[in-house]
Parts: structure tokens; C-alpha cells; sequence
């Protein structure tokens, strides 16, 4: 290899490695498996090939991949998450990383190519491009290739479709499948962000206000929940009677949208679904109403809908654009429409992203050390993993919970068997 490394500007590396040792304190499961497989190096005469966001996390993954023995070449799997100074600290402390903010779609797969210069033994994907990129480009690196993991849903969806028609040429370990990864980064990951990118990008009091989620998911529940914490009235609209019906125990209002846009003064939407508010609902909004979305499209708030309504807009401040209505009314979209908690804010804090990326590291040194075993096609992370991880992450924040007694087992065992 001719470099070793290609990144913005290396002299931001001091200041990546202070942001890399904060997430580093917030991240105490990570820490402990550092502590614990840097004596034991699982990851020995591995090469992992990874295609992950790179932030300050997923430097303290790397960092403990390398940790336990791996040898790590690295590029970004979105050209707007990747922090430079991030990349810079992490090239300067010797990871074979491809990164830099803004890159082209073109860099991009040159990028993702030079992480497979190295003819790597495992591969870790955020979206499958590494494995497509694999499949697809350079097939003669399968034989060497022992298994991958795979952090998202929509990365998990494509690997399935592949497995389906035999196209997986190798095992992969669906990270995203697990509970201690989907629920805590929805949940508590999206609800906490996409206040702060709410609150960052316009600076107002929440307690008093009127919050409409749209969609009362795992994301719209996270939203609805931090809201309730700050002091705000949290109505939600649905299509599912069962999510609709837990939002109404939850203590929350739920309405159809066509009579929540008159109540609203702080809209969310995050629902998966296009369309969510459409122009008759931007009509009948109350004067200074917030509109944004955290869900994954960008198309949930119909933008050329408000475009249309609209006589004037402006910039307020960064990711706040006033428009304002021919009816008089002025309308606030946050961060364009796109998702608020990664345009607006800084995505999941360290602390959830510890128990994603904790799955991903079990997932390698499983790899290692089974990959040979296991069939070609995606597989699920065990219940014991999971169940592991969130112990991990209780008994590092000192809290402990009680086991069954052996007579207790019993108990459950003859009760489950009916006598
Ligand atoms: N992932 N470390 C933007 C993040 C883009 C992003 C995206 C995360 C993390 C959802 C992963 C501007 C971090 C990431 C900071 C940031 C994601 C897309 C993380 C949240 C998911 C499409 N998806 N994620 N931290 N960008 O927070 O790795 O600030």
C-alpha cells in the first residue's frame, strides 16, 4: 500500500483525541471489554475491514478492535458523519482509516476499495457497501474472508434478500437485530437528540408547549417520553390501533393529524411514512409553529407543500427557516426537513452508542472464533448476548439485580410444565 492513510488534515488530531477520550469516559462497557480482550487478543491475525460513521464511538470500537489484536482499515459509510478530526486522531494513532467530511460518491468507493487493499479476514458494515462492494467487485476476496457484521436494519434487509437467493458468500452477524442495539438507540438514542437538535437549533422552552408526534414507534415513544420530562402537553397521531392505544395509557392525547396541526406548537414526525404533514395541515397551523422530522426520510414533512403555501422565507439561524404563509401565519422547519437529531445535534450520545458498538465487538470476536463454523447467510445475536451486555452495562454504572434462587428456578420450570 502506498498510504497509509487518507484524511482531511492530520493536524486536527489533537483535537479529535480530546472528543475520542470524552466518548471514551462515557463508554464503560467498551472500556472493560478493552481492558479485559487487550490480555487475551481474540482478534490476532485478523484484518477487519470496516465501513462505519466516524465519530468519536466509533474511534473508541476501532481503538479496542486493535485492543484485542485486529489490525483495522477503515472508511466512512456516509461522507456528511464522518468528524475529520475524529479521522485525523485516529490516522495519527496509526488506524489505516479513508475518510474525510463532504467526499464525492466517487471518493466514496475509492475509500471503501483501499480498506480491501489489505485483503481483509472480516468485514464490518454500516449498510452493506463493504459486503456489496465485496460480492460484487472483488469476489476473490471471499475465500479469505471468514464473516462480517452488519449494524443496521436497512443493511440487515439487503443481506436477507441476498441470503434468500443464496447471493451471501459468507456468515453475517445481524447486529441490528439486537434488543440491546434497535431499542436503546430508537428509544433513548433518537428521543434524546432530537430534542437537542430541537432545542439547538431554536432555543425554546419546551415545558407548557404543545408537542405532536408523528408516530408513536420506538422513536415517536422516545420523543413523546423526553417531552413529557420537559414539561410539555405530548399529543400523538397514528395509523396502528396498538401503538395508538399505548400512546393513550402512556398518558398522552391521540388525534388525527387534520385536528393535531391546530394544537401543535412543536411537530416531530417519525413515522417511516411520506406525507405525514402535507399542506391543509400547514394551513390550519397555529402562528410560529416548529415543524421537523427524525425519521428516516426526508420526505415525511412535504416540503414543496410549504414551499407552495409560503409568500417569503428566511434563515433565522443555522437549521431555522422561517416561512411565512399567505394566510400570515409563520411556519419553522428545522434542519430542512432532513433528520433533526444528525443535522441539528450530534446523532445518539456515547452512552447508547456503547451497547451498539458492543455488539459489534462480541460480533468479531465471535466471528474469529466460530466464523469458520457457521453457515453462509445472516444470524441473529444470541439472547445471552444481549442479556450479557445490558448486565454489563448495569454492574459499570453500579447498579446490581437479584438472580433466581435454584428453588426459584424450579418453580418456573414445574410452572412452565403445567403441574
Ligand atoms: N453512529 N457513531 C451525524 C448517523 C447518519 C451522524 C448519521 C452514530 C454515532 C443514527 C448512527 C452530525 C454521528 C452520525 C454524528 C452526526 C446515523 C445516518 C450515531 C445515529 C445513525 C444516516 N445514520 N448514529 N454517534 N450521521 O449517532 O456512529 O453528527
Amino acid at each position: 500500500m502506498a498510504e497509509k492513510y487518507k484524511v482531511k488534515d492530520i493536524g486536527l488530531a489533537e483535537q479529535g483525541r480530546l472528543d475520542i477520550q470524552w466518548a471514551e469516559s462515557r463508554m464503560p462497557v467498551m472500556m472493560e471489554f478493552r481492558r479485559e480482550y487487550s490480555k487475551t487478543k481474540p482478534l490476532k491475525g485478523h484484518r477487519i475491514a470496516g465501513c462505519l460513521h466516524v465519530t468519536k464511538e466509533t474511534a473508541v470500537l476501532i481503538e479496542t478492535l486493535t485492543a484485542a489484536g485486529a489490525e483495522v482499515s477503515w472508511s466512512g459509510c456516509n461522507p456528511l458523519s464522518t468528524n475529520d478530526a475524529i479521522a485525523a486522531a485516529l490516522a495519527k494513532n496509526g488506524t489505516s482509516i479513508y475518510a474525510w467530511h463532504g467526499m464525492n460518491r466517487e471518493e466514496f468507493y475509492w475509500c471503501i476499495e483501499r480498506t480491501l487493499d489489505f485483503k481483509p479476514t472480516l468485514t464490518l458494515d454500516d449498510g452493506a457497501d463493504l459486503i456489496m462492494t465485496v460480492h460484487t467487485k472483488k469476489p476473490e476476496l471471499i475465500p479469505t474472508i471468514i464473516g462480517g457484521t452488519e449494524e443496521t436494519t436497512t443493511g440487515v434487509h439487503r443481506l436477507r434478500a441476498m441470503a434468500h437467493e443464496g447471493a451471501l458468500k459468507y456468515p453475517v452477524i445481524a447486529i441490528n437485530d439486537a434488543e440491546t442495539k434497535w431499542d436503546f438507540d430508537n428509544v433513548y438514542g433518537t428521543g434524546q437528540s432530537s430534542w437537542d437538535g430541537v432545542i439547538r437549533a431554536t432555543s425554546v422552552l419546551v415545558a407548557g408547549k404543545t408537542f405532536v408526534s408523528a408516530g408513536y414507534g420506538h422513536c415517536g415513544k422516545g420523543c413523546s417520553d423526553r417531552a413529557k420530562g420537559l414539561g410539555a402537553n405530548v399529543i400523538v397521531t397514528e395509523i396502528k390501533p396498538t401503538a395508538a392505544l399505548k400512546a393513550t395509557l402512556d398518558g398522552h392525547r391521540v388525534m388525527k393529524m387534520d385536528e393535531a396541526c391546530k394544537h401543535g406548537d412543536i411537530f416531530i414526525t417519525a413515522t417511516g411514512m411520506k406525507d405525514v404533514i402535507v399542506k391543509r395541515h400547514f394551513e390550519s397551523m397555529k402562528d410560529g409553529a416548529i415543524v421537523c422530522n427524525t425519521g428516516h426520510y426526508d420526505c415525511e414533512v412535504n416540503i414543496p407543500d410549504l414551499e407552495s403555501l409560503a409568500e417569503s422565507k428566511r434563515t433565522i439561524r443555522p437549521n431555522c427557516e422561517e416561512y411565512r404563509l399567505k394566510n400570515g401565519k409563520r411556519i419553522y422547519l428545522l434542519a430542512q426537513g432532513r433528520l433533526v437529531n444528525l443535522a441539528a445535534a450530534e446523532g445518539h450520545p456515547s452512552e447508547v452508542m456503547d451497547m451498539s458498538f458492543a455488539n459489534q465487538f462480541l460480533g468479531m470476536v465471535k466471528l474469529a472464533q466460530d466464523g469458520k463454523s457457521m453457515s453462509k447467510g445472516v444470524h441473529d445475536i444470541t439472547e445471552e448476548q444481549d442479556q450479557m451486555l445490558a448486565l454489563t452495562k448495569l454492574r459499570t454504572q453500579g447498579f446490581d439485580i437479584d438472580k433466581l434462587t435454584p428453588e426459584q428456578s424450579r418453580y418456573a420450570n414445574n410452572y412452565l410444565e403445567g403441574t
